[in-house]
């Protein structure tokens, strides 16, 4: 079975009450980028990539769709299968792995589509059909945070995420106390996310001061080299998200034992393919790590659940959606939705979910 046609559409998705604030971005609109595949029988498959906004990750939704654009008319005529399509976008264009993932996420629901399989199975198969997710605050003030912290507590989420950086260090020091006075006793697990947003001096101080709080150190600082120099003076567990940019810095992270858990990005890694290798180089590792993505709508949440669920679940730090930033949803019927803290996997063919396209507009491409 081949590729027949591609199309490319651009979407914006509005910040509900926005901005969203990190360390070194703050988003009011996100421009996303979703590729339609149709193969000869004329079954369809959706994919989605949407960086959050152009600091964020090495990531900008014009690359995405300039490398979409460069691949696709080598791709009219390719296998519909994942591994062998990616080899195709291999030879087609270097890296660009945020690209590859929209193109890869669609082959993945085509394939299920056309086997009348969901994409978990297509990943190894479900070990749950309740997918854990976590909160995710942006960069606030104490307690105004903490309050966050209880309403999600309270709603049932098994994990707080909380933004740091950016800022005077002991306003995330103060941040933490009055975040750590509310989960004290809870069962509620804690993780920091610096956003790269800190010298290696604040780092330590912090890791330092908060001692007696059990958290998770995601992406401090901005570069491999900052991490290995704090890593053997932490007091707290250390996470990779953003320069995990491919399975080989997986590799040699997990390797090196520089880190002890990952938050993993769908598309940046490049999409479901690479993902179900670094699953399985985590599992193999005993790493724990979540499965999401930056931003995007019902397309790229579908994606993380499904192979959310394919995850061992004493390794799965659950999955983030940007879905409680987002009105509405792409698939009025089957749409990803966090109840209580959990997201039900969809149970129909390949990711579960059938944009209505009509939102869309015309494709800016078609192939
Ligand atoms: C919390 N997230 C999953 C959403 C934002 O895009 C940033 C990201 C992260 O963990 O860095
Ligand atoms: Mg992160």
């Amino acid at each position: 079975m081949k590729i027949k046609e591609i199309h490319i559409y651009r979407h914006d998705l509005p910040v509900k009450d926005g901005p969203y604030t990190m360390a070194n971005a703050k988003v009011y609109a996100l421009d996303t980028t979703l590729v339609k595949l149709v193969s000869e029988d004329g079954t369809i498959g959706w994919g989605e990539t949407c960086p959050v906004g152009p600091t964020y990750a090495e990531a900008h939704a014009g690359g995405a769709r300039a490398a979409l654009i460069e691949m696709a008319p080598s791709l009219i005529g390719a296998p519909i299968w994942p591994l062998a399509l990616y080899r195709q976008m291999n030879g087609a264009l270097n890296g660009h792995n945020y690209a590859k993932a929209a193109i890869d996420i669609a082959a993945h629901d085509l394939v299920g589509k056309t086997l009348g399989v969901s994409v978990a199975d297509l990943l190894g198969g479900a070990v749950t059909d309740k997918v854990p997710s976590y909160y995710a605050t942006g960069v606030g003030a104490p307690d105004e945070i903490a309050r966050i912290a209880a309403e999600k507590l309270k709603e049932g989420y098994p994990r707080l995420q909380v933004k740091v950086g950016g800022r005077p260090v002991e306003e995330d020091i103060a941040t933490i106390r009055k975040v750590w006075e509310v989960l004290k006793g809870s069962e509620m697990r804690l993780a920091l996310d610096g956003n790269r947003g800190w010298t290696t001096r604040d780092v330590l101080h912090l890791s330092a001061a908060c001692r007696d709080i059990p958290f998770v150190l995601e992406q401090p600082c901005s570069s491999i080299q900052e991490l290995e120099r704090i890593r053997p003076q932490l007091s707290h567990a250390l996470y990779l998200d953003e320069m995990a940019i491919d399975l080989n810095t997986v590799i040699s992270a997990a390797g090196t034992g520089l880190v002890d858990g990952f938050g993993m990005k769908v598309t940046r890694v490049g999409g479901l393919t690479p993902m179900r290798a670094f699953r399985d180089i985590c599992e193999a590792r005993s790493l724990p790590h979540t499965c999401d993505d930056s931003w995007g709508g019902d397309l790229i949440a579908a994606a993380c659940v499904q192979v959310g669920a394919t995850v061992h679940p004493k390794l799965f730090e659950g999955a983030w959606l940007a879905a409680p930033y987002i009105e509405g949803n792409y698939d009025p019927e089957n749409g990803i939705r966090i109840g209580g803290g959990y997201i039900k996997r969809p149970q129909g063919p390949g990711l579960g979910v059938i944009p209505d396209e009509s939102q869309f507009g015309a494709p800016t491409a078609s192939f």
